[in-house]
């Protein structure tokens, strides 16, 4: 295992001095060490990441990205079609998660972790495995400093285990109400709804306290509960719709708020668990600037915004809202980190188990047989 202080180090002693990304548990180390540092800027999503980093770059600063590799998806169309084609070198250091045995891993990994290599090589990006031994960094960044020179980037693909993590630091949280605690609160008020919830350990703390059919736990995909949910919101108007989401969850496709205040669905309600923090992939902050939700929400279009600091107010909020017209945006303020680890839905359910089962809710039966599918022992 290479230590994630060493890894820094001769990142910086390459002359990298500007890093960015979207944290994954994989690469928790790296990120622990780098955030406290003045060359690091926590991105919302992998595209606006890559933008900032090679802008960096055209001002004379050496960046490197830190993504994981579902967030390949988000930063392809600024790869392929700016860095690559204006000749802007980056490097990209990328978790490999679901590889090489998608087995070990959450099922939303499957596809990325079997594809990631070949979706690098079919549009030219040079890369490679890291091992987990100071000789293969050097080894690995001595490859990439060639493609540099050639005015091209490399990716540096790092599997589980191969970057070490550290303690993770406690932040100064501005609330004592826990996720649990929030969302056993909001469960209360959940009954004859449609529930989307967001990736990572929100979707866990909702099936670990309110497992119903009427949940969709989407794991992966993230930040895109709110659009699952516009468009249900949209195809059902006789049925009330919650997303249950977070901050980073919500930030990395704003325009998914800015689109639902467009639309204004009247049955639809926005639930944002906001710790200031990716809670689960180690607790990275995601930004530095408190977002005023309330405020924002009500901005783009939606017709009520709250902000909800303890468990009483989010009752009281709750009840005031039910059955009033939407859409309404809810942030939830809870502390980063929690007591408890929620269990994993994919333990108890595959996860065409859970589309069959929400979909029977939502669309009163009409739904074809479930395909068989094994429940994954993780
Ligand atoms: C595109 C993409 N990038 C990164 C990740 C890794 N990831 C999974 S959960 C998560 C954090 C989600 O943060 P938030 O929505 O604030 O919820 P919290 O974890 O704080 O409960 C991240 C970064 C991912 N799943 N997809």
């Amino acid at each position: 295992m290479i230590e994630a202080e060493a890894f820094c180090r001769e990142l910086e002693a390459r002359g990298f001095g500007f890093f960015s990304g979207v944290p994954c548990s994989y690469l928790q180390g790296p990120f622990s060490r780098l955030q406290d540092r003045a060359g690091y800027v926590p991105a919302p999503n992998e595209g606006v990441a890559t933008a900032m980093a090679a802008g960096a770059q055209l001002a004379g600063r050496r960046a490197a990205l830190l993504v994981q590799n579902s967030g390949l998806g988000n930063l392809l169309d600024p790869l392929t079609s700016l860095l690559m084609p204006y000749g802007i070198p980056l490097l990209i250091v990328m978790s490999l998660r679901g590889w090489p045995c998608a087995d070990d891993d959450e099922p939303h990994h499957e596809v990325m972790g079997r594809s990631t290599t070949a979706l690098l090589d079919a549009i030219g990006l040079a890369h490679g495995v890291l091992e987990p031994s100071t000789g293969s960094l050097t080894a690995a960044l001595d490859r990439a400093d060639e493609e540099f020179r050639r005015d091209r980037g490399y990716a540096l693909l790092v599997p589980k285990a191969t970057l070490g993590s550290c303690p993770r630091a406690d932040s100064a949280a501005e609330t004592t109400m826990e996720r649990r605690d929030a969302i056993t609160a909001v469960a209360a008020h959940l009954d004859g709804a449609l529930v989307y919830s967001t990736t990572g350990m929100i979707s866990r703390e909702l099936f670990g306290l309110r497992d119903d059919p009427g949940n969709f736990y989407m794991q992966g995909s993230m930040g895109h509960a709110i659009g699952l949910g516009l468009g249900t919101a949209i195809a059902r108007p006789d049925l009330p719709v919650v997303v249950v989401d977070g901050d980073g969850s919500a930030l990395m496709h704003l325009g998914g708020l800015a689109l639902v205040g467009d639309c204004r669905p009247a049955n639809l309600t926005h639930l944002v668990l906001d710790n200031g923090t990716f809670d689960s992939t180690g607790g990275q902050r995601t930004r530095d600037h408190p977002v005023a939700w309330d405020r924002l929400a009500l901005s783009v279009g939606y017709r009520t915004g709250a902000v909800c600091r303890t468990v009483g107010e989010i009752h009281e909020c709750l009840r005031r809202i039910a059955g009033t017209p939407g859409p309404h945006l809810v942030a939830l303020c809870i502390a980063p980190g929690g007591s408890r680890t929620p269990p994993r839905v994919t333990s108890t359910y595959g996860n065409r188990e859970i589309r069959a089962r929400f979909q029977r809710v939502a669309s009163d039966g009409r739904v074809g047989p479930v395909a068989a599918e094994p429940v994954a022992g993780r």
